[in-house]
């Protein structure tokens, strides 16, 4: 994508986290905070090396939608300029990525401090099927009991976020990781 190699100036394939920030500012994304950036990168940083490769910036920028996901592919390396349009969309959704992140890592601390919530409970409460590993379907029960019917595609978004290792199930390790402040 000629997005990323607007942020990958030398073309290594693959941008620091400092770098990223400074490039996004210029970009026009506005004021990109230390902590916004941390965050984003815990999320999409999957090799954790502090560097945001290409691969890690397609998985922020793809959409979950797998017929989406492939109209972008298939669009290769063409390298027409972006037009206005998708400037202001493409600088939106980075915007919004810093924002959700900062606004899940708020409701952590605010959770962190509640004195009668316990993690291995809330698990438990959400392990409808008592696998100790949640599927989507354990998932769906939860929002359900709270009368919440939560679409196929939002429960693979769900499922997207705590499932770091890609096995389909999220094991309590993950669970916590994803309700844990991530600096205490
Ligand atoms: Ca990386
Ligand atoms: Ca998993």
């Amino acid at each position: 994508m000629h997005a990323f190699s607007e942020l990958d100036h030398d073309g290594r394939g693959f941008i620091y986290k400092e770098e990223l920030g400074k490039r996004l500012e210029e970009q026009g994304v506005g004021k990109v905070t230390k902590e916004e950036l941390e965050l984003f990168m815990d999320k999409f940083d999957v090799d954790r090396d502090g560097r945001l490769q290409f691969s890690d910036f397609c998985l922020a920028m793809t959409p979950l939608n797998s017929e989406y996901a492939q109209l972008l592919q298939s669009r290769g390396t063409y390298r027409a300029q972006m037009t206005q349009e998708s400037n202001v969309d493409y600088l939106t959704l980075w915007r919004k990525l810093l924002m959700v992140e900062q606004g899940c890592e708020c409701v952590r601390l605010r959770l962190q401090k509640r004195p009668n919530f316990s993690l291995s409970e809330a698990f438990s409460y959400v392990d409808k099927t008592g696998l100790r590993a949640l599927a989507p379907i354990d998932l769906k029960f939860t929002l359900a009991d709270h009368g919440f019917y939560a679409t196929d595609r939002e429960l693979a978004a769900l499922m997207d976020r705590f499932d770091r290792d890609r096995d389909g199930r999220i094991s309590f390790h993950e669970f916590a990781h994803e309700l844990l402040p991530r600096r205490n």
